[in-house]
């Protein structure tokens, strides 16, 4: 009884505030008292018939002992009143007859109590009963009916047993073979009509609190092994589990009115004669259709449906190609002569960019939600082919329009995200999705996840695809609850997203709907299937339609009639006759209408840049000094901080008195401005809040009170635009993808994402190569996205030094072989690029790239390398001169020493990026050479300063021009600047290099060599006869 007793006592501050009691059970509602519970002493095991997993049934007893002796059985009674008066271990119980087989004889049953000892069986029996119930609760969607084929792609040992209507104990105990161990837990045939008390994990009482096993058996089949399987009891929670039993298991729940019925048919032959179509017009032409999924459509219909009813007005959702043009049409409501006239091969493109195919393209629809009769939008954002890339875009996306409207709890703002079964398995993205979807900064409360699960990947079975049983086991690491349904029962369908919606709206949480379904063609519409799957396709093909089988359904039901079936299907097939008609009038294709993120008010009405300047990036002094000075103060009371971190803001003060920056002060400064310019600013990364270099302490973290922070930068301006600072999960893929979707949202934001070494960028690097690099040129969508990639060679090794410039710069669409004609280089080429990549020498020019990012009236990302040792360099400092009103952004700094002022002395121009240029000027300086050699910054590499660089080279005419580089020559820069510097030259000239040899890693893992190496390079630098022989 210790096990008892330490239970109760676990039990006892969950029923104060369990919820539970908000769903009716049916039993004594009394608080239960635990006072007189005497101190029992005796071990579990002196209790022949309790053992471990025999206590909570027992407990239950017990509790309902405590409040009515007369709840419960007679002999328990006994037995609890034996134990209460100090009975000796294993004498407490004595052994009444077994219960009767009815309801209406349990009084005589109980009148028999003393007289006929037979306890044992009793309990047992009770307790079988409830492990019973348990496994169909854990274990019931092994055998449920989830597969239309019957074919089953889940690969548990026994699943799948066929299914009998009726009690049969022969049918029952092969099917408990499967759901528990060890049989039928000991009852028999006997026990089936006997009447048992239910505990209170299970709802199928309805309003009895015992029944007839034959009936407990018969309603927890209906409940759990059915249409729908539901996979929820490895949820930590004991309320949600409540929550889903009570919505799975009380009797009749699913009930369905005739007007929603008809309604659930009317979604289905849209679309159902959508995909008709069409495969009618376009026999040809892929489209990655809907059939055998088509319950799709009212699937999300319902989920969007409930949402709104329950206040949410923005929906924001993310899907891959199948079925994607019915989503458009039939859930988004895209015009669908819009979507026709994209199967039009000779439709002009209007804007400019490279477009992108119909199945990847957004959406973004306002309207009346018909069900609820309130507003909603709906966006579907565009993607690329790479499956559940768009996963982390999607919730980004969500997080920032949440944000923006002040939407908290994610009452109003809710994304929906589709899957397909191979890739939701496959793609580790899911998993770094699932797991934003709980953190403060990065929870969008809640995303309702759909799986087309037609149990095949383009030609690959599941048994291939995935070592899971089920394609959504990930979902099972945030404790979402996964609702597998047959797709061909389309009741069960709508029901279950019924569920979904009011579970997100109930718990904030993730929930998954599993929609088992098959593909009636191949992968797309001209692949024959039956190469490899013919035995799946042979079913296929004997498969009715889903619409045909539920109109047949209704009509036998009498809820509609053949006529008015064919009426509905006659009245859709028309429209999409006239939208066709129409369609072919459209002459031009604009991209725009694709927008999944519009951003009114920022471009002209045509979709313009408002102007083609950008102000002076400078600040007023008296506004450096107050961010100054937040900078490096405490601006709550009573706050200690660290002792060390003490001495960093001393000396950030220190430096705000001598008007000079660093890197982190540059850097809050320029936040600091925005932010009182209403700007929000998002810096999201791992450990950004600190920094990876312990140099930005945007945190401070008092050192006496647990969890409590301060960011003084939210402390600065009575007014200002709120600042967000949030240490990442470590992920790189989700999180820039997540950063992305949140920069979407709206062109008054700086969002920033940070890599702790710039080359973990490369397990984002879809990311980067299919929604950052092309974003705007396929979808049309502009972004502003911050990159910092903390890059440089320090003798850190390989995988920490470089952030791999090459590939950044491979990417940028400036040609290299063509000087371009501009009136204005500085907004104009900015304009035309498609990002842009500048390495920064100075904090000052660090300050200004960052406000030139929202000072500029259009967005593109920015890809910047950041420094390391810089940080903490003592010339790497910038006086407040460089940042004031009319400084701006320098794209070139130019050499200021002695070579700049007899240009025609100069031997040698070398020209550099980022840290090295200190390595060459303590060079240059310790061998005299200061006016011979020239040194030129390039601080914007893309767009590539033509004109300042052509500038620049022609101001020395009889030097040598050399790049040099600390990377490795087939790494860097040097391929892009090289036939970019002959451009602007006229390849009058040869541009040599002076840098690290070609290599395979970025850099050595040896110091020793490191230093060589950057001896070598300088030597190379400034050995004027170096090229002599290769010229
Ligand atoms: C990341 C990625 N890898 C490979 C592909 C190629 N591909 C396109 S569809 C597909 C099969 C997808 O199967 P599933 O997720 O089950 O969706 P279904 O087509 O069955 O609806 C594959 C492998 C891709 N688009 N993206
Ligand atoms: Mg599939």
């Amino acid at each position: 009884m210790l096990n008892l007793r330490t239970c109760a006592a676990k039990l006892r501050p969950l029923t104060a505030s369990q919820t539970v009691k908000t769903i009716s059970q049916h039993r004594p509602a009394a608080p239960r008292t635990f006072k007189q519970i005497r101190c029992y002493s005796a071990p579990v095991a002196a209790e022949p018939f309790l053992s471990g997993t025999s206590s909570n049934y027992v407990e239950e007893m017990y509790y309902a002992w405590l409040e009515n002796p007369k709840s419960v059985h007679k002999s328990w009674d006994i037995f609890f009143r034996n134990a209460n008066a100090g009975a000796a271990p294993g004498t407490a119980y004595q052994s009444p007859p077994p219960l009767s087989t009815s309801l209406s004889t349990l009084s005589q049953a109980q009148f028999l109590v003393q007289a006929q000892p037979n306890v044992d069986k009793l309990v047992e029996d009770h307790l079988a009963v409830q492990s019973l119930i348990r496994a169909y609760q854990v274990r019931g969607h092994h055998i449920a009916k989830l597969d239309p084929l019957g074919i089953s792609c889940v690969n548990f040992d026994d699943a799948p047993v066929t299914v009998s209507p009726n009690v049969d104990l022969a049918v029952f105990k092969e099917r408990l073979r499967v759901l528990t161990v060890g049989g039928f837990y000991g009852l028999d045939e006997s026990d089936l009509d006997k009447v048992f008390h239910l505990p209170t994990t299970t709802f199928i009482g309805g309003n009895e609190s015992a029944l007839p096993l034959r009936e407990i058996i018969r309603r927890l089949e209906m409940a759990y092994c059915q249409h729908i399987g539901v996979e929820f009891m490895f949820i930590n929670d004991l309320e949600q589990c409540q929550w889903i039993r009570q919505k799975f298991e009380t009797p009749g729940i699913m009930q369905f009115t005739n007007e929603e019925k008809r309604t659930l048919l009317a979604r289905l032959v849209r679309s159902t004669r959508f995909e008709e179509f069409l495969h009618r017009k376009w026999s040809s032409e892929k489209r990655f259709g809907l059939e055998g999924c088509e319950v799709l459509i009212p699937a999300l219909k319902t989920i969007i449906d409930k949402s709104s009813e329950k206040g949410v007005d923005y929906v924001i959702m993310g899907m891959p190609h199948r079925g994607r043009l019915n989503v458009l049409a039939n859930v988004i409501r895209k015009e669908l002569e819009q979507i026709f006239c994209q199967f039009d091969s000779k439709l002009e493109a209007a804007d400019e960019g490279s477009g992108d195919v119909k199945y990847h393209l957004g959406m973004y629809h306002r309207r009346i939600n018909r069900v609820t009769d309130r507003n909603i939008t709906l966006s579907l954002v565009a993607n690329p082919s790479h499956l559940e890339a768009a996963d982390p875009v999607v919730q980004g996306k969500t997080k920032a329009e949440q944000f923006y409207c002040g939407d908290t709890e994610g009452k109003k703002v809710m994304s929906i995200l589709l899957h397909g079964d191979a890739a939701f398995a496959g793609q580790g993205i899911v998993y770094e999705t699932f797991h934003l979807s709980d953190l403060p900064s990065y929870t969008t409360h809640g995303t309702v996840h759909v799986v087309v699960n037609n149990q095949i990947g383009f030609t690959t079975d599941p048994r291939m695809a995935r070592s899971s049983p089920y394609p959504t086991d990930v979902a099972r690491v945030v404790n979402a609850p996964i609702f597998h349904v047959n797709a061909d029962d389309p009741e069960a369908v709508v029901y279950v997203c019924n569920v979904a919606a009011e579970w997100r709206s109930t718990f904030h949480k993730d929930v998954v709907v599993d929609l088992v379904c098959y593909r009636r063609n191949g992968h797309n519409e001209m692949d024959e299937p039956m190469f490899t799957q013919p035995l799946m396709y042979k079913q296929i093909r004997k498969q009715k339609p889903v619409l045909q089988k539920y109109a047949e359904l209704l009509i036998s039901q009498g809820v509609v009639n053949q006529p008015e079936y064919e009426e509905e299907i006659a009245k859709y097939d028309k429209i999409c006759e006239e939208a066709h008609a129409r369609s072919k009038d459209e002459k031009i294709l604009h991209i725009k209408h694709w927008l999944d993120s519009p951003w009114p008010g920022f471009f002209t009405l045509d979709g313009q840049p408002r102007s083609m300047t950008c102000p002076s990036t400078g600040l007023n002094e008296e506004d450096l000094t107050h961010i100054g000075q937040v900078a490096s103060s405490v601006p709550v009371e009573d706050f200690t901080i660290h002792g060390g971190l003490s001495r960093i803001l001393k000396t950030r003060g220190e430096m705000v008195k001598n008007r000079t920056v660093d890197w982190a002060l540059a850097e809050y400064m320029a936040f600091g401005s925005l932010l009182k310019e209403g700007i929000h600013i998002r810096l999201s990364g791992q450990d950004v809040e600190r920094g990876t270099f312990s140099h930005r302490h945007h945190v401070l973290h008092d050192q006496n009170v647990d969890k409590r922070t301060c960011i003084p930068m939210n402390h600065l301006w009575p007014n200002q635009a709120p600042y967000t600072v949030c240490n990442s999960s470590l992920s790189e893929y989700g999180v820039l993808g997540f950063e992305l979707g949140f920069a979407m949202a709206s062109p008054n934001a700086l969002v920033l994402w940070e890599a702790q070494f710039g080359d973990f960028h490369n397990t984002a690097q879809c990311i980067i190569d299919q929604f950052i690099c092309p974003g705007q040129a396929k979808w049309v969508r502009q972004n502003g996205i911050v990159l910092l990639l903390p890059h440089g060679m320090e003798g850190m090794g390989p995988e920490h030094s470089s952030a791999r410039p090459e590939r950044f710069l491979q990417m940028c669409n400036d040609d290299p072989d063509v000087f371009p004609k501009l009136d204005d280089f500085d907004v104009r080429q900015l304009y035309d690029c498609n990002w842009i990549v500048v390495n920064c020498s100075t904090p000052a020019n660090f300050f200004h790239v960052l406000r030139r990012q929202i000072l500029l009236p259009f967005r593109k990302p920015l890809i910047i390398f950041t420094p390391k040792s810089l940080l903490r360099h003592p010339e790497a400092r910038s006086s407040f001169d460089d940042m004031l009103p009319g400084t701006h952004f320098l794209r070139v700094i130019p050499d200021g020493g002695p070579a700049a002022q007899s240009p025609e002395q100069v031997k040698r121009v070398l020209f550099c990026t980022g840290k090295v240029y200190y390595d060459l000027t303590r060079e240059r300086k310790a061998r005299q050479m200061e006016a011979d050699v020239a040194i030129t910054r390039v601080e914007q590499l893309s767009p590539f300063p033509f004109d300042l660089l052509q500038r620049e080279a022609q101001k020395y005419p009889a030097a040598e021009l050399v790049w040099c580089q600390e990377e490795h020559k087939n790494q860097g820069y040097y391929d892009y600047v090289k036939p970019r510097l002959r451009t602007t030259i006229n390849r009058a000239k040869p541009v040599w290099y002076a840098g690290r040899e070609p290599a395979a890693a970025p850099a050595t893992g040896n110091k020793k060599t490191h230093l060589t190496e950057l001896q070598r390079l300088l030597d190379t630098a400034f050995n004027l006869d170096a090229f002599k022989d290769l010229a």
